[in-house]
């Protein structure tokens, strides 16, 4: 029986689904919005942090100016994040991470959700809130749940900052255009709780689109992808994602 709320999934979608060879998932702060983290736009909210808009505490400019008030941020998240868990859309996706003969997952999100889902090779565009970097060796730490985060590198006794690509900074090297290359080679994208507008993970799908795969978005809002994928499920991804693979 299908609910009122339920998107219909279309007979082509379903096909498509079960004939995919290679397939591309994108996936933004929507997909971990079930699991109770805060998304930074859509639904009317926007992430403010101490009167700071979001794309102003996390950005290149702040980490010059006041790592400190950065870090307030970053530790405020991480600790909201501690006790949170995979939702249904984590794990749908990484069930489908062995349907296919090549299956790329690439995340906006720095949470770390689709690892605990046993989410395999996942693409972090955005880095992790759970690992630091030094600001002067440039060496990576994880972030232990168990322990306090390091204050100051243990190689080189630098600063350390989150491992986290900020507004204004680069992209890890290669890791763009590792994504780019699976969106240049998918049959199926599928883009999941993303409000379009973070480039360059945004022009993804379009790689996707112009090489002819089929593009599928999973959004209860319009997004100015909406209108160009070939299939777009108004709903939440806990509740779409299991409509997709029965
Ligand atoms: C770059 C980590 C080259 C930090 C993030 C001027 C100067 C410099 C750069 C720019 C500039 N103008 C534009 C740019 C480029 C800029 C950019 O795109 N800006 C935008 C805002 C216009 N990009 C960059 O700076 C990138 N680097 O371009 O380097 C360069 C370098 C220097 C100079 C020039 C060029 C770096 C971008 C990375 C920034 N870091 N995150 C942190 O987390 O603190 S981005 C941040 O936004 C998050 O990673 C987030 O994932 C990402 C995108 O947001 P979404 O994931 O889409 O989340 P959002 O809240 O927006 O939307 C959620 C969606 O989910 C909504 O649509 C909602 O409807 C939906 N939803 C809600 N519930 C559900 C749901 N969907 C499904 N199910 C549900 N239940």
């Amino acid at each position: 029986m299908q609910l009122a709320s339920e998107p219909s999934i279309s007979d082509e979608l379903r096909r498509r689904f079960s004939s995919a060879r290679r397939v591309l998932v994108l996936t933004g702060a929507g997909v971990s919005a079930e699991s109770g983290v805060p998304t930074f736009r859509g639904g009317g909210n926007s992430a403010v942090w101490k009167g700071m808009p979001f794309d102003v505490i996390s950005s290149a400019r702040m980490v010059e100016r006041d790592l400190p008030a950065v870090w307030e941020w970053f530790d405020y998240r991480r600790g909201l994040l501690q006790e949170l868990k995979p939702n249904p859309a984590h794990n749908e996706i990484s069930a489908w991470q062995d349907r296919f003969s090549e299956f790329t997952l690439v995340t906006q999100n720095i949470d770390g959700l689709h690892q605990k889902a046993r989410s395999r090779d996942v693409i972090e565009l955005h880095g992790s809130i759970w690992r630091v970097r030094c600001v002067g060796c440039h060496s990576r730490f994880e972030i232990l749940s168990t322990q306090p985060r390091a204050e100051a590198c243990p190689d080189c006794g630098d600063p350390v900052r989150p491992d986290v690509v900020l507004f204004g900074e680069m992209l890890p090297a290669g890791v763009f255009e590792q994504a780019a290359a699976a969106a240049a080679n998918c049959d199926l994208c599928f883009v999941i709780g993303t409000s379009a507008l973070v480039y360059p993970a945004a022009s993804l799908p379009d790689i996707a689109r112009v090489v002819g795969a089929f593009v599928c978005e999973v959004n209860p809002e319009k997004t100015p992808l909406s209108d160009l994928c070939d299939e777009s499920l108004m709903g939440r991804a806990g509740e779409v994602l299991p409509l997709i693979s029965r």
